[in-house]
């Protein structure tokens, strides 16, 4: 403001500083009056400037208070599966459609491939959808051990105790389970690019754990 006054005013600015000021006393007093406006004003603009700054520091206080509290309704309404998730998929475990998911790094017989996953809270695979196989297949792409047995009738049951449902029946590899020399009675997925072969269960595999991430 100043300096426009001073560039307004340049024309009798070095007079007003060279001449007395008596005779241009009411000049100088006029400018003053006018920088003490434009003061007044321009306060007065920064004034309400203020007033609006607050106003929308307020509604953007508002705004983060219902993110967070949309942010935690979504944890406790279903949510709560991608919040818990973090705690293994920070450890290397992949978290597909409500469950995660850990590769050994070690082969191992099924059995002991089972001990691995209960050591870990968790379990040899279940597979119970078509997208859950696409998983699975793409996400682990060695032979690997799911939890899937043969009975001695040759009936198939998951570690949980559930049949093989019919529909799965399509992840069999060509001319599988074959139950080769009669001792096939665990499952390996990937075994000809991502479908099922029945094995036996001493031979060493990596596998696959699963973990559902239920409350
Ligand atoms: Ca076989």
């Amino acid at each position: 403001m100043l300096s426009d006054f001073i560039w307004k005013h340049n024309g009798c600015w070095d007079k007003i500083l060279s001449l007395s000021f008596g005779p241009h006393i009411n000049f100088f007093f006029s400018a003053l009056e006018s920088l003490n406006h434009q003061i007044t004003e321009e306060r007065a603009k920064l004034e309400k400037g203020l007033q609006e700054m607050g106003k929308y520091a307020f509604t953007m206080e508002h705004r983060i208070f219902r993110l967070h509290y949309n942010s935690g309704s979504l944890k406790h309404e279903g949510g709560c599966n991608l919040f818990f998730s973090d705690n293994y998929t920070s450890k290397g475990w992949l978290y597909f459609q409500g469950s995660v998911y850990l590769g050994s790094t070690t082969e191992q017989t099924w059995q002991e491939s089972r001990q691995y996953c209960q050591k870990r809270g968790a379990d040899l695979t279940i597979i119970s959808s078509v997208q859950e196989q696409t998983f699975v297949a793409t996400s682990f792409t060695e032979r690997r051990w799911i939890g899937l047995t043969a009975s001695q009738s040759r009936e198939w049951i998951w570690v949980d105790g559930s049949q093989l449902n019919t529909r799965f029946t399509q992840f069999w590899d060509s001319g599988e389970p074959n139950n080769k020399h009669n001792d096939e009675f665990c499952v390996e997925t990937n075994y000809n690019g991502d479908t099922w072969n029945d094995e036996g269960c001493y031979e060493k595999r990596l596998c696959i754990c699963q973990k559902r991430m239920t409350f």
